[in-house]
């Protein structure tokens, strides 16, 4: 019985097509992928294994953590601080940038995640995921990696991916040369090729959107919505579906699938907290918007692009809108014409 291609073959393969790498990319998204598979593991034990529920902490952004968001974060650290890989690590559970043990190596590499996106859907036993972007070193950086070093624009990415803990467990990576998809085989506990070189849909039925904001909503993306919620009386001349799974990871994964367009607009409830959106640039938007970009979609922010926004700070947030070109296309007309 054949196994299919495995995600550690994978990536070796993609690697052999360019000169003089050394192994130590390879081997550090492998860990990444352990790490995934020991979370996957843990969000599937849920009750029997009593991670379920609140932890005593909060978060940077205030907040309140989960026990999954913890033990996430714990493993992923583990996981990836030993091998000599990477030079720090950033997660949005955390408020500085992590520092390795004294004992361990450093790399060339700098690690960003969200460790359990979409964590508040673990108590309702929803999808929920890990986000993971990795950035090189900066040439010029000496020492303890600090927060500058992390700071670059989604465009100096080197790979960036997702692990969607759903009824199967997927993960989802780019390393700038198309997006594949694998699937947990939970028989032999190896990430299986199994959608190579996802393309999004150009145009789509579906838009996600968390509606109860409405009333805060810019009149774009107000507009936007209200011409989807017309229907085939409208001037889009067709029926929409509404989808929000309160996971980003969830909701961008159906996007990438099916087409359609994510939402998590600016809005004027979130400017009055002096809030540029509420996802996170570094964890969130940027691996989402390489992913989505690579996969033929655009992500904005409405007027900008979001891979070219310079993080000015580690847990900065921004507008979100990706998916379809098409649909993105025509969200970011409407704020061009209401400038
Ligand atoms: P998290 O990283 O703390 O889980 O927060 C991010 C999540 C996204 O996954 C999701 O799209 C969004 O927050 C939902 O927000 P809201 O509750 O405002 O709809
Ligand atoms: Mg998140």
């Amino acid at each position: 019985m054949s196994i299919g291609t495995t995600i550690t073959e994978f990536i070796i393969e993609e690697q052999r097509q360019m000169k003089g790498v050394s192994g130590e990319f390879t081997a550090l998204v492998n860990d990444v992928v352990i790490a995934c598979k020991a979370i996957s593991s843990a969000v599937r034990y849920g009750s029997l294994v009593g991670v379920l529920g609140t932890a005593d902490t909060d978060n940077i952004q205030g907040e309140t953590q989960k026990k999954l968001d913890v033990i996430s974060n714990n493993l992923f650290i583990k996981r990836n601080e030993w091998a000599g890989h990477v030079a720090a690590l950033a997660s949005e559970e955390m408020s500085d940038v992590y520092h390795l043990p004294p004992q361990y190596p450093r790399g060339k590499y700098l690690l960003v995640f969200d460790p359990l996106d979409g964590s508040s859907n673990t108590d309702v036993n929803g999808a929920v995921g890990t986000i993971f972007s990795i950035l090189r070193r900066p040439k010029d950086s000496e020492g303890e990696p600090t927060e500058d070093d992390f700071l670059q624009s989604g465009d100096h990415q080197v790979c960036a991916g997702y692990a969607l803990y759903g009824p199967s467990s997927m993960m989802v990576l780019t390393t700038g040369h198309g997006v594949n998809g694998f699937t947990l085989d939970q028989r032999i506990g190896e990430y299986i090729l199994t959608n190579p070189n996802m393309k999004i849909p150009e145009e789509a039925k579906d838009f996600s959107i968390n509606a109860a904001y409405m009333r805060f909503w810019d009149p774009p993306v107000r507009r936007y919505v209200d011409e989807c919620l017309a229907g085939k009386e409208g001037p889009r001349r067709k029926d929409f579906n509404m989808r929000w799974a309160g996971a980003m990871i969830a909701d961008v994964h159906r996007v990438l699938c099916q087409g359609g367009v994510f939402l998590y607009p600016n809005d004027r409830k979130l400017r009055a907290k002096n809030q540029e959106g509420k996802l996170r640039l570094m964890y969130e938007a940027s691996p989402m918007s390489f992913i989505i970009e690579q996969a033929g979609g655009l992500a904005s922010t409405g007027t900008q692009r979001i891979m070219e926004l310079q993080p000015t700070g580690l847990h900065q947030r921004c507008p979100v809108i990706l998916g379809s070109r098409n649909e993105v296309e025509r969200i970011i007309s409407y704020h061009l014409e209401a400038q």
